[in-house]
């Protein structure tokens, strides 16, 4: 979608109750929107052409879905109008807003079809909005590309084996670079894991050596320098500080969670505490990450 909004088809659908599905398009020219607005106040008459499309009824002897009526009748909109049918949804304009308020001025890299995106993971709008402000730190280029020096540096992550996995992980092209869909399939493909919460769980509990209920700064050290090894104090203690999201300077089992749920990829942090963990061997813990 381009920058400004065309009206060559206003699609409507009604339904002529009960069942048959009416569409109908209005046709308008290609225009943008304050224009047609401006152009319409200012004369006598205004023309429009209306062009029904064809009526879309449900099987006579058999029960179809509201969903899989609404498939349908995508379809047979998108044919009559002989237009390609994509999958964006209310939720790629809510991404788009969120592009548009970071100054972004190329939005389709951020467009990425979120009504079959949700389908899969059910992501909410709000979540997909939370991961592109995290995606939007890590300074995309005009093309919406990510490298991996930025990538790291808004994890707070430093250079490892570990932190290439990760990126490895998400770059499912392999072109040395993610782009948000790449990104945001990662972290929603880790998060709506059936593990993701129990991982989360153990993960704590093995971090919080004093069992007290909290990870404190040295505790939170030993552990992430297990999959990190070499971790300088300062790179510790910026970790720290984005698990520690209520600042009181300890981590408490939602601020976890909380950070996890945000940043669902530094699960890949706690890999080494669910190797001792029969957590569910069927499944195998390592498909988190
Ligand atoms: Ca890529
Ligand atoms: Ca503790
Ligand atoms: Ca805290």
């Amino acid at each position: 979608m381009e920058g400004s909004l065309f009206l060559s088809n206003l699609v409507h659908s009604f339904l002529d109750t009960p069942y048959n599905q009416w569409s109908f398009v209005i046709r308008m020219g290609h225009i943008a929107l304050a224009t047609l607005m401006y152009r319409m106040f200012m004369q006598f008459h205004n023309f429009m052409e209306v062009e029904y499309l064809p009526v879309v009824s449900p099987p006579q002897h058999q029960k179809e879905s509201a969903a899989r009526f609404a498939e349908r009748t995508g379809r047979a909109m998108a044919s009559a109008l002989n237009v390609v049918q994509t999958y964006h949804s209310f939720a790629d304009y809510a991404l788009l807003s969120k592009a548009a308020e970071a100054g972004q001025e190329n939005f389709s890299p951020f467009m990425v079809e979120m009504a079959k995106i949700q389908k899969l993971y059910h992501l909410s709008s709000s979540e997909a909005v939370d991961f592109l402000e995290r995606f939007l730190a890590m300074n995309p280029d005009s093309s919406g590309c990510v490298k991996y020096q930025d990538f790291i540096r808004v994890l707070r992550l430093k250079h490892s084996r570990l932190s290439e996995n990760i990126f490895r992980f998400i770059d499912v092209n392999k072109n040395g670079t993610i782009t948000f869909k790449e990104f945001l399939v990662a972290s929603a493909h880790v998060m709506k894991l059936p593990l993701f919460r129990q991982a989360c769980d153990v993960a704590f509990n093995e971090s919080d050596e004093d069992k007290d209920h909290y990870i404190s700064l040295s505790e939170f050290g030993g552990s992430t320098s297990l999959a990190i090894p070499s971790l300088a104090m300062s790179e510790i203690q910026a970790l720290f500080e984005m698990f520690d999201i209520d600042g009181d300077g300890r981590i408490s089992g939602d601020d976890f969670v909380t950070c996890l749920r945000r940043n669902p990829l530094l699960i890949a942090h706690f890999n080494h505490h669910f190797i001792s963990k029969d957590l569910d061997a069927e499944t195998g813990l390592e498909e988190i990450v």
